[in-house]
């Protein structure tokens, strides 16, 4: 199996609810390693640059309104397929179609305000890393 990283977000929904602590517990649980980590308050800018491929859906507005409402986290989380792995503990876009135990399933209200991000391939995995952090921010876990 690879060790792979990917790109996470608590959203402003979650980080709202006070789970910011719960949500990074899955993915320690799911043996999934916090290898960078920090809060921001995205700029409406960085939102848009950020979903630029959903730009022409009918939801962009409010996707960019709604990430840009309040702080969130952001982080790199590194394990062994932890792209699907972080999108299998996410559970469903949609919150109702979300297994029970999932992140969404538990935390999230609406497909609108879903708690959280994962990136849902290796190269938008690695385009939403170096989005986010530089190389210096990134510290690959030596013991
Ligand atoms: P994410 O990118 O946030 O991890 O979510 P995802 O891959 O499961 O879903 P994606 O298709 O990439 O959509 C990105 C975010 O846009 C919002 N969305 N709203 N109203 C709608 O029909 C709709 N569809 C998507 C969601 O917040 C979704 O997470
Ligand atoms: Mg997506």
């Amino acid at each position: 199996m690879a060790i792979e990283r990917t790109f996470s977000i608590v959203k402003p929904d979650a980080v709202a609810k006070n789970v910011i602590g719960e949500i990074y517990t899955r993915f320690e649980r799911a043996g999934l390693k916090i290898i960078a980590s920090k809060m921001i308050h995205m700029s409406k800018e960085q939102a848009e640059g950020f979903y630029a491929e959903h730009k022409e859906r009918p939801f962009f507005g409010a996707l960019v309104e709604f990430m840009t409402s309040g702080p969130v986290m952001v982080q790199v989380l590194e394990g062994e397929n932890a792209i699907a792995a972080n999108r299998e503990i996410m559970g469903a876009t949609n919150p109702q179609e979300a297994l029970r135990g999932t992140i969404r399933a538990d935390y999230a209200v609406s497909v609108d305000e879903n708690a959280a991000h994962g990136s849902d391939a290796p190269e938008s995995a690695a385009r939403e890393i170096a989005y986010f952090f530089s190389d210096e921010e990134i510290c690959p876990r030596t013991r």
